[in-house]
């Protein structure tokens, strides 16, 4: 007789869920360097620069994932996150979006639009985890893709690290810049709120749950993984 251990309930799964935050990125000595005030100008140009291609590929993750799903009301809901980066014009109301305000950032911390847009920065290291990640909303069930994207379970934090420090360390960045992070805030909450439930109602076996486990534990990889790759290129100091 094999053993069959029984599905968690909703909120033990959130709690292993939340228990994964130890391996978010926040805690990448990289990270830690950037929002204790210890990068220099180039080690935040390099992540801006970077980061700038893990932006870009988000609505084309997120279109991967509405392509794969089959549920209208999911796509309703999911849609936002595409507007939230590549912005919109929707009756009389306009808003530039995310991959704007990332590129507003790089001009805020000493770089061009155009040596961010033609992407000489990035690493190919960075790169490939981007696309990897990418890749997999494409080629898994959509509900995968959705759980995947559950490390923003962590991401109202960073970003708020970011507002609280940056200014106070880099003075020299000026803080219109950093209009991405406080608009990221609440888009991250928004987005979290529909992926946990979509999560919660899905993986309802224990198996399915350890599976949405190590899908989480695979985007934090990537997560992790950028850090590690801007890390070797421009070095980290703790
Ligand atoms: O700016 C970020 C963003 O738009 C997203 C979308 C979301 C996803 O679909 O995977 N994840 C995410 C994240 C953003 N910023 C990261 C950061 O550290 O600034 C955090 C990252 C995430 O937590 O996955």
């Amino acid at each position: 007789m094999t053993h069959h251990p029984v599905a968690w309930n909703r909120i033990e799964f959130e709690a292993q869920l939340r228990e994964r935050g130890r391996s978010y990125h926040i805690h990448h000595p990289f990270n830690v360097m950037l929002n204790t005030g210890k990068a220099t100008p180039e080690q935040i140009r390099g992540w801006v620069a970077n980061r700038f291609y893990y932006q870009i590929a988000i609505p084309i993750k997120d279109a991967a994932v509405m392509s794969n799903c089959p549920d209208r009301d999911v796509r309703r809901g999911w849609v936002q996150r595409i507007l939230d980066h590549d912005g919109f014009e929707l009756g009389g109301v306009k808003d530039e979006g995310g991959i704007e305000a990332w590129l507003r950032l790089a001009q805020a911390v000493g770089l061009t639009r155009e040596e961010v847009l033609d992407q000489r920065h990035v690493i190919p290291a960075l790169r490939f985890a981007v696309d990897a990640y990418v890749n997999f909303a494409r080629r898994s069930p959509w509900q995968e893709a959705v759980c995947s994207s559950l490390t923003e379970l962590f991401a109202p934090e960073i970003h708020k690290q970011r507002l609280a420090t940056w200014p106070e360390h880099y003075g020299w960045i000026d803080q219109a810049g950093l209009a991405y992070f406080r608009n990221r805030v609440s888009q991250a909450r928004r987005d979290v709120e529909q992926g946990l439930a979509i999560t919660l109602d899905h993986f309802t076996t224990r198996p399915l749950q350890e599976r949405a486990l190590e899908v989480l534990q695979f985007k934090l990889d990537i997560l992790w993984a950028m850090n590690d790759a801007m890390a070797l290129k421009y070095g980290v100091s703790e």
